[in-house]
């Protein structure tokens, strides 16, 4: 698929609601596929990013939020065992993002993130959990993944 395709492929207009009740997550891997559920996130280590605003440019700006969740770093370290360049994110809407590898960097201060809480509580599925959080992004919300229902690890 080529990068520009990654774009969203929809109108700037978020879905309102949740494609499913289901928010669990296909981790595509080279050869295998593993199911992650959020109880399993919630067994991996955890992290907050604060200051974090959802800036739509249809319905306004949001937040600051604080996200918590797991570092998308960490995912693809504990379960890809061979080299990879970029980390497709797609929900089940049929909203998707690209990660690349230069933004995978572990020990940044304001990760990429797989978000379980907002401002300290669990963020509901309504909400978009399990959400990607993108912190850098920071002048649109094309990024911030409701819904996650695959994430593909590609070589
Ligand atoms: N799965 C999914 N994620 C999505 C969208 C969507 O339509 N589907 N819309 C994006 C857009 S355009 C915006 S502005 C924000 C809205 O997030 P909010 O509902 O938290 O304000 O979600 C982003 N993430
Ligand atoms: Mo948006």
């Amino acid at each position: 698929m080529e990068e520009n395709e990654w774009s969203p492929p929809h109108a700037h207009e978020p879905n309102p609601e949740a494609p499913s009740a289901d928010a669990s997550i296909v981790l595509h891997l080279e050869g295998r596929e593993v199911r992650l559920t959020p109880e399993m996130l919630h067994a991996l280590p955890q992290i907050t990013v604060p200051n974090c605003r959802i800036v739509s440019t249809g319905h306004g700006i949001s937040g600051p939020f604080t996200f918590g969740g797991i570092a998308l770093w960490e995912i693809v370290n504990s379960y890809s065992g061979s080299p990879w360049t970029t980390v497709d994110i797609i929900s089940a809407d049929g909203f998707r993002t690209r990660v690349t590898a230069a933004e995978l960097v572990p020990a940044t201060p304001r990760p990429i993130l797989l978000a379980l809480s907002l401002d300290g509580r669990p963020l509901s599925r309504a909400e978009g959990l399990v959400r990607l959080i993108v912190p850098g992004e920071v002048d649109d919300a094309l990024r911030q993944v409701k819904w996650i229902s695959e994430i593909r690890i590609r070589q």
